[in-house]
């Protein structure tokens, strides 16, 4: 049903979007509140703009110290985890909801998502996580989402797109809200697993860009300027394009190889990949398979990046994308 949302309503919403102050953006809330059609099209924006007032009238004190509520914990699943942020109405929540079969709220209203959402997508077999989060911006931000993504190995920059002449201040600002955090973006961190430097605290994360609403705006001109910053797709959830490509490069920045397994004189197992870091050896797939296979090894069989199907490989050989194992014990 579509919400016949009043110019009175748009004004107060505009009004919010601009607010700076807990006053201004209370009042312009209520303001929403009281504008807004009252139909079961606006049940959803009713019931949030209602928990919204409640929350700015009633500041939670935030936690100083452990992870805040179980509510802001999400347990990792997958082949690996990424993490969605950006300033707000940017599209987040939209992405995941056409990637994955979360269905986070998405709202034509800024600070629609107020908790984080998780959901798996997949790049064909690889499952990975994606995590919807609220806004960044800099004066919005429980620490509990920094701490999300401070966890994550993957953050998605999103932005629509909407304001290019802009980007490079967009960008830097929110590059900045996490460097405050000691979370620095890095365009690869091929060859090693992400690491934190123990001197400064500081944890470094592949970043990458998205681009949405790809319908809407032309990211011709944005696509080069964002692009030296990280690698960029443009998308739009409204038309899927873009949506293969944004899956495919997100498996490709988590630095992960899919391995699978077979029992001798039998076809691989193709169900589920086993998956390691890129850079792992067969004795790492052989200890992930089993730990006790280890020390029962007698020697291992590869097809994929040996020089044969199906030749012997040694202990320390570095896996590849796809590779398959047979694993023969003593
Ligand atoms: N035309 C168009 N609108 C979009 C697209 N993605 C999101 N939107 C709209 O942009 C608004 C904000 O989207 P949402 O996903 O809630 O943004 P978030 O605040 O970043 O989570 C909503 O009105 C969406 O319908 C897109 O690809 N094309
Ligand atoms: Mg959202």
């Amino acid at each position: 049903m579509p919400a016949n949302l009043t110019p009175e309503f748009k004004k107060a919403r505009d009004r919010f979007r601009v607010a700076q102050s807990r006053q201004d953006k209370l009042a312009a809330l209520e303001e929403m509140l009281t504008t807004i059609p009252k139909h079961k099209g606006t049940d959803k924006m009713r019931a949030d703009l209602t928990r919204r007032i409640a929350k700015l009238r009633n500041p939670q004190p935030q936690l100083r110290h452990g992870k805040g509520s179980s509510l802001h914990n999400i347990q990792r699943e997958g082949a690996g985890q990424a993490v969605l942020v950006g300033p707000p109405n940017s599209g987040k929540s939209s992405l995941l909801g056409s990637l994955s079969n979360a269905r986070p709220e998405i709202a034509e209203y800024p600070y629609s998502t107020v908790f984080p959402v998780p959901g798996m997508i997949a790049f064909q077999d690889a499952p990975i996580q994606l995590i919807d989060l609220p806004p960044i911006t800099s004066d919005y931000g429980d620490p509990w989402i920094y701490d999300l993504i401070r966890q994550s190995e993957l953050c998605l920059l999103v932005f629509d797109g909407r304001n290019p002449q802009h980007f490079a201040e967009e960008i830097q600002e929110i590059l900045s809200l996490l460097e405050k955090r000691h979370i620095l973006l890095v365009e690869s961190k091929a060859g090693g697993p992400v690491a934190e430097t123990a001197a400064n605290n500081d944890r470094e994360i592949p970043g990458r860009i998205v681009l949405t609403k790809g319908d809407l705006f032309d990211h011709g001109g944005l696509l080069e300027k964002s692009s030296s910053f990280f690698t960029t797709v443009s998308t739009s959830t409204l038309t899927s394009h873009g949506l293969d490509e944004l899956r495919k490069m997100v498996f490709a920045a988590l630095n992960i190889v899919r391995i699978y397994t077979k029992l001798p004189g039998k076809p691989p197992d193709m169900k589920e990949p086993y998956t390691l870091a890129l850079g792992s050896t067969v004795i790492d797939a052989v200890e992930l398979v089993h730990r006790e296979f280890v020390d029962k090894l007698a020697y291992v069989r590869i097809w994929g990046s040996g020089k044969f199907d199906g030749q012997k490989a040694p202990s320390d050989h570095l896996l590849q994308d796809k590779d398959t194992i047979e694993i023969h014990l003593t």
